[in-house]
């Protein structure tokens, strides 16, 4: 008998028993240095720390394109940009191949709630309720297929609300999947009421780096436009500074500001989670649920002077990335190189099914149970496209070691690299210099990490494709949304009832 008679003897919900649900919990520009359980300095993550006590806590997790769209795409493929044809903020190709469409077709219930930024109508899943474009944190419109839907409320809990909702109205029989992905804390940063006057008289203290002045760094930070001396605008700020600040009492006045915010819409995330692990306690689903957390990219918290992602240096390289559930060890920190290449691997293989050859990421179930396999990777590869974008921050590529960090702005022919163990903050380009840069231990050492970055390439089949602007795919990650009316207010249940999908069952 082949395999494939066997399993259509087996009951619906036999076979759900044996494959774990999997709920992923996105948030979209939230720093790893805003969660208390990676050692935040400025705030308190109790939820989200559940996740680290009871599971694993991933020590070195990094996005290979710190900018959210691209992330997304990334996300949903196990591809870098070059592959998957979202490089900047373009539209993704529906009809392409993504991990819900192998989950839905492996006996899934696919769900995809929240920001979605893409740009063409989700594929591959069951049921989806969507942001539009960037979306709005207060009274948001949502998509589902073919309609507009509005909300009331803040869309951090209006987005737990619908997570909770799905997950009610789930059918029963099948193990799902659930892409539950927040807008906050994505800037112009507006909290919802009760977190905002939790944070509003609050002081937070400075980075060591606030008051960076790129000396070292001459290539591509000074004209950047994420800085807060500079380019925080009313909008971010929301109030007028105190007369006769300047100087760099102003930019600490301007730090605190947006640190109010920006961690205010943090706690409304953490909220949420909380929302829904409790859920999942009490309708005795934890115990079969894997729930994971991570973001979309990087976050500079005041470091290098800098809000905002982008750039490669640790703060916009990095994201928090934690998972609990069945099989997963709790309190462990793997420390291995892992990227968003690896989570469509992941989600494949803890349900139990194959991964394409088009994922170029690997699934980290293995660290997840505990092992440290000999032949994982030691050195990430990233790459960022979006020049001048909406921060003037410079196309560059480039890799990180374990001990080391080699970037190369292409358009600009300007390398930066740094020892890592003795300067984690990025402060000493050690080429700056040409005395330094001509000694043999640094240009051995600069020799060899361009070989890396060769290397990699080849294994990542980069060869260099969306390098110059007039070749980016055409079409924009925030539409075409404009020409469907919002209906009138719903609330989060009839919201989930419309969110159907009548497709095609690609
Ligand atoms: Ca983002």
């Amino acid at each position: 008998m082949k395999p494939i008679l066997f399993l259509s003897l087996i009951s619906a919900s036999a076979f759900a028993a044996e494959r774990p649900n999997i709920i992923f919990i996105f948030s979209d520009d939230h720093a790893e240095q805003a969660i208390s359980a990676y050692g935040s300095k400025v705030n308190k993550t109790p939820h989200i720390d559940r996740l680290a006590t009871g599971g694993a806590r991933f020590t070195n997790s990094f996005v290979t394109n710190s900018i959210c769209t691209p992330s997304r795409a990334t996300l949903l493929t196990g591809q870098y940009s070059h592959l998957n044809g979202v490089p900047v903020f373009n539209r993704f190709d529906g009809s392409r191949d993504n991990v819900a469409k192998h989950l839905r077709a492996g006996g899934y219930h696919t769900g995809m709630i929240g920001k979605w930024h893409l740009g063409s109508d989700p594929t591959g899943f069951d049921r989806w309720i969507v942001l539009p474009g960037q979306g709005k944190y207060w009274n948001p419109d949502f998509l589902v297929p073919g309609k507009k839907l509005k909300i009331k409320g803040h869309c951090t809990d209006i987005t737990g609300d619908l997570g909770v909702e799905w997950l009610e109205t789930r059918p029963a029989d099948k193990p799902f999947f659930l892409m539950l992905h927040q807008k906050a804390p994505h800037r112009k940063w507006q909290p919802d009421e009760r977190n905002m006057a939790l944070f509003k008289d609050k002081t937070f203290p400075e980075p060591e780096t606030l008051f960076d002045d790129y000396s070292t760094r001459p290539a591509a930070l000074p004209e950047n436009k994420q800085t807060i001396a500079r380019d925080l605008d009313k909008w971010d700020l929301k109030e007028t500074p105190p007369e006769g600040l300047e100087g760099r009492e102003l930019i600490k006045w301007k730090y605190q500001r947006y640190m109010q915010d920006y961690l205010a819409c943090v706690q409304g995330v953490d909220d949420n989670v909380g929302k829904v692990l409790d859920y999942l306690e009490k309708s005795g689903l934890a115990e079969n649920t894997i729930v994971i957390y991570s973001a979309d990219n990087g976050w500079y918290l005041g470091e290098f002077g800098l809000y905002d992602k982008r750039f490669m240096y640790e703060p916009g390289l990095r994201v928090p990335l934690l998972a609990k559930g069945p099989g997963i060890k709790a309190g462990i920190t793997p420390a291995e190189f892992v990227a968003n290449i690896d989570l469509a691997p992941t989600f494949l293989d803890l349900a139990g099914l194959p991964v394409p050859e088009s994922m170029q990421g690997r699934s980290l179930a293995p660290l997840l149970h505990g092992e440290s396999p000999d032949d994982w990777r030691k050195t990430v590869y990233y790459r960022y496209y979006h020049t001048p974008g909406h921060h003037n921050t410079a196309a560059h590529y480039g890799v990180r070691t374990q001990t080391h960090k080699l970037i190369y702005y292409w358009d600009k022919d300007a390398y930066e690299m740094f020892d890592l163990t003795k300067d984690p903050m990025e402060q000493h380009n050690m080429l700056v210099s040409e005395e330094e840069a001509k000694s043999p231990e640094v240009a051995k050492l600069f020799t060899e990490l361009k070989a890396e970055i060769v290397r990699l390439q080849k294994e990542f089949k980069d060869d260099g494709q969306y390098a110059d602007p007039s070749t980016w795919p055409k079409g924009s990650a925030d539409g075409p949304f404009g020409d469907k009316e919002p209906s009138g207010e719903m609330t989060v249940s009839e919201a989930i009832a419309e969110s159907e999908d009548p497709g095609d069952g690609a």
